[in-house]
């Protein structure tokens, strides 16, 4: 199993942090090929909880390398501040590797996504204001600053003077705003260089020799497959490709190298921010997904919105991210409910419609069409076979496999590391 990539099916937070962590022992690098600290990935080991926003997940595991990716978005002071916090709970964070191909998040992205969001009105996306968005227009317009441009004080001035020169003009023009002076953009980012210095280097040599030498390599998506800006629910989506094939551009390697790639479904459905999403529910079963599961950000803390499983979403994800396997997550969550209704087509002016419409238009107007499968009462926390669950659960279970398109290798039944099910 030399490469493989763990992804999101859904929109988000279906559980990828502790599904990288339930990994981490058996393999050599956890790598973050996409997206920023506008990720919250949450790890229960023992007593203690962790909150992962920019860091992989595989930190956590001794033995294992974390890489941030050339895809990535890096907040230095959100890095320096995660790295000590972890420091201080004695993880040992002196393997973490970074692309120096990596684009810096700045004071005037952040402050750019946050005014486009008040400007946007009712129309806004509802970022987490991160400064992602425009940390990535950036990049794509050419005038991004990278990692390697802390090392180079002329090149980095000239680079913060090419970025600042529009975005002045447009803050005082549009917005009202005063500009940003590029000297102190410069004074603030070269105060990270030093502390940074000993992690950069060049991950897409590093990780191909790794792959070369036999290593195993675990590629961790920041979001998940409807928020992917080419394939999600545009314009209600981040800006980067948290797909598979996000795994190759975001790290540097070649489709080739990968084997496996997992889809972590969660048993029900969430979103956090504006969008379409066909099976939200706005009564008290909503509110009791949202409070059992603990359905609220992990970087915003906002609350997230609730729905019951859909299946067509779950479809378009093993399809556009070639999936292997899911694993299913928070199966426990729907413990107690008589009847679990799941979505397994929609009505689209009047017609039944089984794959994701590629028209944001008909997904707008899309009702979801439910199915009733029988619920069960048993706490099913701790079962650690597929036959310890009720009947009614593995029915569930193999409905969804059968609707998903791809098995289910694990099942999750609790927040913590071994409240897993393992299937195989
Ligand atoms: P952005 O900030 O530009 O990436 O926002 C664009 C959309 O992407 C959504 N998004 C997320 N959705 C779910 N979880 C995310 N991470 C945090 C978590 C979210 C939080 O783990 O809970 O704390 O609010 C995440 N990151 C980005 C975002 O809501 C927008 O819809
Ligand atoms: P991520 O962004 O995909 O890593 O997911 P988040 O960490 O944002 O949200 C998932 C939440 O569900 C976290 O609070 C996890 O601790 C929790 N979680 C993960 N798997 C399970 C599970 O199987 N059961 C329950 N009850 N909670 C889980
Ligand atoms: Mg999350």
């Amino acid at each position: 199993m030399p490469a493989l990539v763990l992804l999101g099916a859904q929109w988000g937070d279906e559980g990828k942090g502790k599904a990288t962590d339930l990994l981490g022992g058996s393999v050599d690098y956890v790598v973050r090929y996409q997206g920023g600290n506008n990720a919250g990935h949450t790890v229960v080991v023992g007593d203690q909880k962790y909150a992962l926003h920019l860091l992989p997940s595989g930190i956590l595991s001794p033995g294992c390398v974390p890489v941030i990716g050339n895809g990535v978005v890096v907040d230095p002071a959100v890095l320096l501040s995660e790295l000590s916090g972890l420091a201080e709970r004695g993880v040992d964070t002196s393997k973490l590797l970074i692309s120096g191909n990596a684009h810096l998040i700045t004071p005037y992205h952040t402050t750019m996504d946050k005014v486009t969001e008040r400007f946007l009105g009712k129309r806004k996306i509802g970022t987490t204001g991160r400064g992602i968005g425009p940390t990535y227009a950036d990049k794509i317009n050419r005038v991004g600053i990278r990692v390697q441009d802390l090392f180079d004080e002329s090149i980095l001035t000239q680079k913060v003077e090419a970025a600042l020169d529009q975005k002045n003009q447009i803050l005082a023009k549009l917005y009202n705003r005063r500009a940003i002076a590029v000297e102190q953009v410069v004074e603030e980012l070269l105060g990270y260089t030093d502390a940074l210095r000993g992690y950069v280097c060049d991950t897409t040599l590093l990780l191909n020799d790794a792959l070369d030498e036999g290593k195993v390599v675990l590629f961790e998506g920041g979001q998940g497959t409807l928020l992917d800006v080419d394939h999600g629910t545009y314009p209600f989506v981040t800006s980067s490709n948290p797909t598979a094939g996000g795994a190759c551009t975001g790290a540097g390697v070649g489709p080739t190298r990968i084997n496996r790639v997992i889809g972590i479904l969660k048993a029900y459905t969430t979103r956090v921010g504006a969008g379409p999403f066909p099976t939200e529910l706005f009564d008290e079963d909503g509110d009791k997904l949202r409070t059992i599961g603990g359905e609220r950000g992990v970087t915003t803390g906002r609350d997230r919105r609730c729905g019951w499983f859909d299946a067509v979403i779950a479809r378009y994800a093993t399809r556009v991210n070639g999936l292997t396997d899911f694993f299913l997550t928070k199966l426990d969550v729907l413990t107690g409910w008589e009847r679990i209704p799941v979505c397994v087509a929609y009505e689209i002016d009047g017609r039944r419609v089984t794959e994701l419409p590629y028209s944001q238009t008909d997904f707008h107007h899309a009702k979801p069409v439910y199915e009733m499968l029988p619920g069960w009462s048993e706490d099913i926390s701790g079962a650690k076979e597929f036959s310890d669950l009720p009947k009614n659960a593995q029915a569930y279970v193999k409905a969804l496999e059968e609707m998903s398109g791809a098995p289910v290798s694990a099942i999750g039944v609790g927040p913590g590391r071994d409240e897993t099910i393992q299937i195989n």
